[in-house]
């Protein structure tokens, strides 16, 4: 009998479209659901939206949109895409819908019958971007250090929920079970953070500042504070299924969320607290990973440096992303993401490592063999090797995915079919075909070859699910993934489907040009996220005192066109940009721009403001001989000054 499980990512805000950031984790739920059920177990897998809060009602004012409006398109936006590229999730909760609200409200009610919850007067500094309120150790000169916007100072009487009080039965379960949070250094992190003293948690807002919300049910004139009202989905969900079900005693014992690293503190402090409280058994596993970059920063809405589902499905295909999702992120750390680094992956492991296997090995099977796989062979010293390394992947690949070493795993399928390749490259089928004598060596090669495809297929396919199906189902390996099979069966060597006629050989993992490659990025930047985002929370700067026009004509700007623009090692807020302004040479600015442009070659040819004579400065990195303008920047994307029209290097600018 399999074991049970129950698999939640975060509920995604909807003040902005999914991108592969959240992608990541979903994709991340729908493999672990995947692998459990080859495995044989029972996994509920749930994803949704996060509908409330200021953010929210703040985007929809902005973009003169009523709130309901934009958390129906929104939602309606996660789901779509969740379902155009295979998300195998089996519910969606929005938390506006009634089966949460309902709870979140019978919830509150528990928890205030029994105490925990009181009404005081507050202050603190409220950072709408992560919609909590930051204490000052977690600032960075004044800002918060996520979305690098100046916390609002917020006065106002409340309802509060006694947290304090389960700081000690909390830090004492946390000691008690080493593997709840995953891994070791969110652990220690939240320790840490428990070690101090904690504070009490504000759960509600006035409806003279917010009115859209969860309302409490003891005191209409508040509504809920949307974490924890969000937080609620993860049992709610269970209470009553979509399809109107309770599934709350099955999976809630086995439940395990999925999170990046920014929402540690909520999950691993509020959360287990909230079900402290509310007599709700801890969930069994917190497991946490880090952040995709965008080059170096973190890939989010509010940079605008997003890569979308959806286009990333039409320009490489999601499967391919998903594969290098986990070859490439070890599980807690951040990885980045570029094109190039995708298609220099794509290219090594799945192009040429598995795709050339396959069509090499089936080629021949189609010309020497009729078409037919051909028989498992007597064992040589070579193949017991080969046969002796699957065993092991193969026995090693459930511990890996189970203590979330995805890459490890990935690691062991590239070794494997790096092995398959070397074998292949040292027996030469292609010569064997040639001599009739060896007729016997030729079909054995064969064999081995395609069984090393088809165990590596096998073991890729809960990351590429439909790839991977169509794969086997080529090479005759038709039997269910879904744990009617034992993984063992399945896994084990000579399970090639003998006498099966192959047909055409698939061109898998067509290789991807440069060409192509030069396509997407050129389409990629800029953004349209940066033409679309709303800023978040706007402050204007003071203005500066004021100047006369000879002031200002002191200051010599031109035009000036991009020639270079490369990123600047160790400096993660500058490009070095090479300028031409018609000198008959070219100068080198360091531009604090980065941000804005995570693939910084679209810049180039790019015509730009610069101050001309300003007096060179000497830098960590080489002399910057002007400054470009841009604007924006702080609370809002930042972009450099251009023309809408070609200029000549050197026009003056007034
Ligand atoms: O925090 N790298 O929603 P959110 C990796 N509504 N993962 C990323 C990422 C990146 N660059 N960007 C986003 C919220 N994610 C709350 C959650 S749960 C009760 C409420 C993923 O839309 C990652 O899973 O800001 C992260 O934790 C989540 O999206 C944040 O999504």
């Amino acid at each position: 009998m399999g074991r049970t499980f129950y698999f939640t990512t975060p509920i995604y805000y909807v003040n902005a479209e999914p991108h592969i950031g959240h992608l990541y984790t979903t994709v991340l739920a729908d493999t672990l659901k995947r692998y459990h059920q080859m495995m044989g177990d029972d996994v509920y897998f749930l994803t949704g939206t996060d509908e409330h809060g200021e953010k929210i009602a703040q985007v929809a004012a902005k973009k003169g949109v009523s709130t309901r409006a934009l958390v129906d398109e929104v939602s309606g936006v996660f789901e779509e895409t969740w379902k155009k590229i295979g998300i195998n999730n089996d519910d969606f909760i929005r938390t506006t819908q009634p089966r949460h609200k309902e709870y979140v409200q019978q919830v509150l009610t528990a928890v205030k019958e029994r105490g925990d919850i009181y009404f005081d007067e507050y202050t603190g500094l409220y950072c709408v971007g992560c919609e909590r309120y930051l204490t000052p150790t977690e600032l960075e000169e004044g800002l918060c250090p996520d979305h690098k916007t100046k916390p609002q100072e917020v006065k106002e009487a409340n309802y509060f929920f006694r947290m304090g009080k389960y700081q000690a039965a909390l830090l004492e379960h946390i000691e008690k079970n080493p593997g709840w949070i995953r891994p070791e250094r969110f652990r220690n992190e939240v320790l840490s953070l428990l070690r101090l003293p904690l504070e009490d948690l504000c759960i509600s807002r006035p409806k003279t500042r917010l009115q859209w919300g969860i309302d409490l049910p003891f005191d209409e004139r508040f509504v809920t504070y949307v974490w924890f009202d969000a937080l609620l989905n993860y049992p709610s969900a269970l209470k009553r299924t979509t399809d109107g079900r309770d599934v709350f005693e099955k999976y809630w014992p086995e439940c395990n969320h999925l999170i990046a690293k920014d929402i540690v503190k909520t999950h691993a402090i509020y959360w287990p607290t909230m079900c402290m409280a509310a007599g709700l058994p801890l969930p069994k596993h917190l497991d946490v990973h880090g952040y995709w970059l965008s080059g170096e920063s973190k890939m989010s809405k509010s940079l605008g440096n997003v890569v979308r589902p959806l286009a990333f499905e039409k320009q490489f295909g999601i499967e391919n992303l998903r594969y290098f999702f986990f070859r490439e992120m070890k599980f807690g750390s951040d990885s980045s993401f570029t094109y190039e680094l995708f298609v220099e992956r794509y290219n090594a492991d799945l192009a040429n490592s598995l795709g050339n296997l396959l069509s090499r090995v089936a080629s021949i099977v189609r010309k020497s063999q009729g078409g037919k796989l051909p028989q498992r062979p007597q064992e040589d010293e070579a193949i017991r090797a080969i046969a002796a390394q699957a065993k092991t992947v193969a026995a090693n690949y459930g511990g890996h995915f189970e203590e979330r070493r995805f890459h490890a795993a990935v690691d062991d399928i590239r070794a494997l079919l790096s092995a398959g390749d070397k074998y292949i490259n040292d027996q030469e089928p292609w010569r064997l075909v040639k001599d009739p004598s060896r007729g016997r060596e030729l079909s054995a090669v064969l064999y081995t070859g395609l069984e090393v495809v088809r165990l590596a297929v096998l073991l890729l396919s809960p990351i590429m699910p439909r790839t991977c199906r169509t794969l086997l189902d080529y090479l005759g390996e038709t039997r269910p993934l879904d744990g009617t099979v034992p993984f063992n069966e399945l896994c084990a060597w000579g399970g090639l489907a003998t006498g099966f006629e192959i047909g055409e050989v698939p061109r898998a993992f067509p290789r991807i040009d440069e060409a192509k490659l030069a396509t997407v990025l050129a389409a990629a930047a800029p953004s349209p996220e940066r033409a679309t985002a709303p800023p978040p929370a706007l402050e204007r700067k003071p203005s500066k005192p004021e100047i006369t026009i000879d002031d200002f004509s002191k200051v010599d700007l031109r035009v000036a066109t991009i020639a270079e623009a490369t990123f600047v090692q160790g400096a993660d807020k500058l490009l070095r940009l090479m300028v031409d302004l018609g000198e008959g040479r070219l100068r080198q600015v360091f531009a604090g721009i980065r941000s804005a442009y995570p693939q910084p070659e679209s810049l180039v040819g790019q015509q730009v403001v610069v101050v001309a004579n300003l007096k060179p400065r000497q830098m960590k990195f080489g002399t910057s001989e002007a400054m470009v303008l841009a604007g924006g920047g702080g609370t809002s994307r930042l972009c450099a000054v251009t023309f809408a029209e070609p200029l000549e290097p050197g026009d003056h600018v007034s």
